[in-house]
Order: C-alpha cells, then structure tokens, then sequence
C-alpha cells in the first residue's frame, strides 16, 4: 500500500493530534520548528545572565535562595529545548555553535541590563509574565516533545512571574526610595517586555505559516494584546504606573489600547545592537569555552560507566 505522507501530515494537523518525532513531516515544518524552539533555547540560557548579576548582591539569604533556584530553572528549560530540538535531528553542538556565531537569534529582551535588585522584580513580573502568555499556548502545539515540555517549563514560570510580583510588591510598599527604584525598573522594562511577542502581524514573516501548521495558537498581537490586559490591573494593585499614557481601557474593543511601540528600537536590538548584545554573546561564548573541561570528564564518565571494563590499565581508579 501507498501512503502519502504528506495528506497524512495534514490529517494529523487537521485533527488537532501531535506530530511525533518518527512521523513524515514537511522539510519547512521541521526548520520552523528547529529556529523556534533553538531561539527558545538560545533564551533560557542567555538570560540567565541578567538574573545572574544579581545573585551575589541579593538583599538577603532567601531571595538570593530563590533567585539561584530561578536561574538554575533557566538552565533547565535550555535543556529540556535543545532536547526537543535534537529529536528533529539537529544537534546541541550544532545550535550552540549557530548561536555564537550570531546565525540564530534569542530573545530581545535579554540584551537590556538588570540595574538595581528592583529589575529582578520587573524581570520575573513582566518578562516571566510575557514569556507565559505566549508560552501557554505551544503546551498545544501540533510538535509532540516541544508541547510536552512546554508544559512542565510554564508550570515553573509560573513561579517565576509571582516572586518578580512579590519582589516588587515589597518595594512598592516600602520606603519612597524602594517605590522609586520599582517604578524605575517597570519604567525600564516595560516597553522591552511588550517587544518580546515579536513584530506586528503585518511585519511577522512566519505567524501565518505557523498558525496554519498549528506551531502558533495566536497572533504576535493577539498574544501582546492578552498580556497588556492581564498586566494593567496587577500594576494597580501594585500601586505602580505604566509607563504609557495613551493606555487606557477601550469599552468597544473589550481591551485596553495603548501607545505606539518603537520598532525601531526593537530591530536595532534584534539585529545585534541593543544595550548589552556583544556583552551577552561575548559571556556565553567565554562560558562555553571555560565549560569544556566539565564536557570532556562528563563525557568521559559516561564512557566508561558504558563500558567499565575499557581502559583499566594504567587507571588510578581502578587501582583504587
Ligand atoms: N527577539 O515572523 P516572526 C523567556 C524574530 S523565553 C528576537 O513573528 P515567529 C523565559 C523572529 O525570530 C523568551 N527576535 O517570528 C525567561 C524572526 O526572525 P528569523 C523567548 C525576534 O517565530 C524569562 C523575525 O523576528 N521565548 O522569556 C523576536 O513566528 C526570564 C520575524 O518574527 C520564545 O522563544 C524577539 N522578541 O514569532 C528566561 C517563545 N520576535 O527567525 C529567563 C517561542 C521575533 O526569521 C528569564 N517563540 N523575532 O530570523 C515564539 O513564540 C516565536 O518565535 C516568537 C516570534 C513569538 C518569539
């Protein structure tokens, strides 16, 4: 019998089932796949780095506690990312070395800088609060192991989004100093964090493509439009201000409308000149670099426990 593979893929799309790793899939599916869940990856790892630079000056044991369990989640959903990747037949290596060399993206919202410990705040409210709204969604992608982990990495962001709240919830209602410093930081991040969902779906090359395919649930905007409606009354019970004054909400819409968005400034970022991209990369090639010793015993480790009989001889651990 003869299957056409490529009526089957679509069954399976049509049905709203899940594309395993072993199925016939389209070539173009596959690479959109590969660039949306590496550049994923690629944003886990990457942005672990402004989050970092506060892990030594927390202001107390337990944020800093729960600051490194936060990082150390990034860490995680990286690797649960590249995982998902390998199965379209891509390696780690490969992504990593297409990341340094600046071939794939990651997010634009990890080339700002964290300033003051409010920025954690601000960094876990509204950038974890994005990272949700969009993220919720792929837990039904139409991609097996990108929609199964994506349900374990929202649970953990989670999380995340409700201790950027507490943080900022404590400052806010703490001296005048620590309410200026959380509103500076929301001042700062929020019109970053409203970029993150991508350009306009206008100027989005790849939504319809990935709608279609059911990659994508929602628009870019559909999905900028959700978090800004979620986020305005969690600000006032924050008692602090977005910073945007045509944001008000639209009776006829449903929704809040808001001001225009600097696309220009979004662009410059994503092509490699924002405030910290050359920092960024220049951090994770040098991390890999330091890193390759801790791969080599590893993979070493795994050899040998593989075959344990292998290299006996001359071994001071099998003398031991
Ligand atoms: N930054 O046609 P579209 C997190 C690019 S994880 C940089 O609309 P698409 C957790 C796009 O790649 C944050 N580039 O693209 C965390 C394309 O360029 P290309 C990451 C961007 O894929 C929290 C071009 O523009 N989340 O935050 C951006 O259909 C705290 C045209 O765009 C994900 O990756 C951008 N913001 O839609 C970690 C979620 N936006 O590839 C640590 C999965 C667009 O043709 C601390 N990804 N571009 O050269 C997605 O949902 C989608 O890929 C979008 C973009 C929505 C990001």
């Amino acid at each position: 019998m003869i299957v056409d593979w490529e009526a089957e893929f679509q069954r399976t799309i049509d049905a709203d089932s899940r594309i395993e790793p072993r199925d016939h899939m389209p070539e173009s599916y596959r690479a959109t796949l590969i660039r949306q869940i590496a550049q994923h990856a690629h944003s886990e790892i990457i942005g672990m780095q402004p989050e970092g630079n506060w892990i030594t000056r927390a202001p107390s044991l337990k944020r800093k506690a729960i600051l490194m369990a936060k990082v150390q989640d990034e860490a995680g959903h990286g690797l649960y990312l590249y995982s998902a990747a390998e199965t379209l037949g891509v390696s780690r290596d490969q992504l990593i070395e297409l990341l340094h060399t600046g071939r794939q993206k990651y997010s634009s919202i990890f080339n700002y800088p964290t300033l003051t410990w409010a920025d954690i705040g601000a960094v876990g409210w509204l950038v974890d609060g994005a990272a949700i709204c969009n993220q919720v969604p792929l837990c039904r992608c139409s991609y097996g192991p990108y929609a199964r982990g994506m349900v374990r990495i929202c649970k953990e962001e989670s999380f995340h989004q409700r201790q950027g709240f507490e943080i900022l919830r404590v400052l806010s209602a703490g001296t005048a100093a620590q309410h200026a410093m959380a509103q500076d930081a929301v001042d700062r991040w929020w019109w970053p964090a409203i970029m993150m969902f991508g350009p306009t779906d206008d100027e989005s090359t790849h939504s319809q493509q990935s709608m279609t395919w059911g990659i994508k649930r929602f628009s870019n905007d559909e999905l900028r439009q959700r978090f800004i409606d979620m986020t305005v009354p969690q600000a006032d019970a924050l008692d602090l201000t977005l910073p945007d004054p045509a944001l008000r909400w639209n009776d006829e819409r449903g929704h809040y409308d808001f001001g225009p968005i600097d696309w220009a400034e979004f662009w410059q970022v994503v092509n490699g000149d924002g405030p910290c991209n050359r920092q960024r990369l220049a951090q994770r090639v040098a991390a890999h670099a330091e890193g390759a010793w801790v791969r080599d015993a590893a993979t070493a480790y795994a050899a040998k426990r593989a075959d344990p009989g292998a290299g006996q001889a001359g071994s001071s651990t099998a003398a031991a």
